[in-house]
């Protein structure tokens, strides 16, 4: 698995700088999915105060990480960061229902940008470890991901605790992005 996933790693770093941004509510699980990826470990993650958009530069790799029901009034800052995005990692907390619909309309919200309207979407179905978690296809139907028009997307069920799913999502990402 180790060198399965640096080959791709290495597919990626190989290239010019690839910006990734990777969104989700608050405690979706980004920081953890983003760690595990990065150094193959869970860290304890606190919430972050007093900044939207915290970067992370791993080799050929930025990625942009935000909650994107953040402060409505920094909303339209956003879009700035849009800019040269290649994909865009939705983070979904599968145990979540309450706020489902919250992702649902924030995620269309965002693809509608003209920034992104290249960008591919792996949507992560976070938190698949956790017992009763919605399934990835129960996920999907509740963002209307089929509605997506000239989008190319992917969800994929994982637990970043486990690490279970976050490389197969990251392999369909990788071959979005490169095309090899
Ligand atoms: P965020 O960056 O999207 O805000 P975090 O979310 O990465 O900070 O994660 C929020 C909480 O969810 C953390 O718990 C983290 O350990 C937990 N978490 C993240 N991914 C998973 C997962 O796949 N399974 C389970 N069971 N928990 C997960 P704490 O307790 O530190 O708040």
């Amino acid at each position: 698995m180790g060198i399965v996933f640096s080959n791709l790693w290495n597919k990626l770093f190989s290239k010019a700088q690839v910006k990734i941004s990777i969104v989700g509510l608050d405690n979706a699980g980004k920081t953890t999915i983003l760690y595990k990826l990065l150094l193959n470990q869970v860290v304890t993650t606190t919430p972050t105060i007093g900044s939207n958009v915290e970067t992370i530069e791993y080799k050929n790799i930025r990625f942009l990480m935000w909650d994107i029901a953040g402060q409505e009034t920094m909303r339209p800052t956003w879009k700035t960061y849009y800019v040269d995005t290649k994909a865009v990692i939705l983070v979904i907390d599968s145990t979540d229902n309450a706020r489902l619909n919250v992702a649902k309309e924030e995620m269309h919200r965002m693809m509608e940008s003209e920034q992104l309207k290249d960008a591919c979407l792996l949507v992560f179905a976070n938190k698949q470890d956790v017992k009763g978690a919605m399934t990835a296809s129960q996920i999907s139907e509740a963002l209307s991901l089929t509605s997506l028009k000239d989008r190319q997307w992917h969800i994929q069920a994982c637990s970043a605790l486990t690490g279970e799913g976050l490389h197969d999502g990251l392999d369909w990402l990788v071959l979005r992005i490169t095309g090899s």
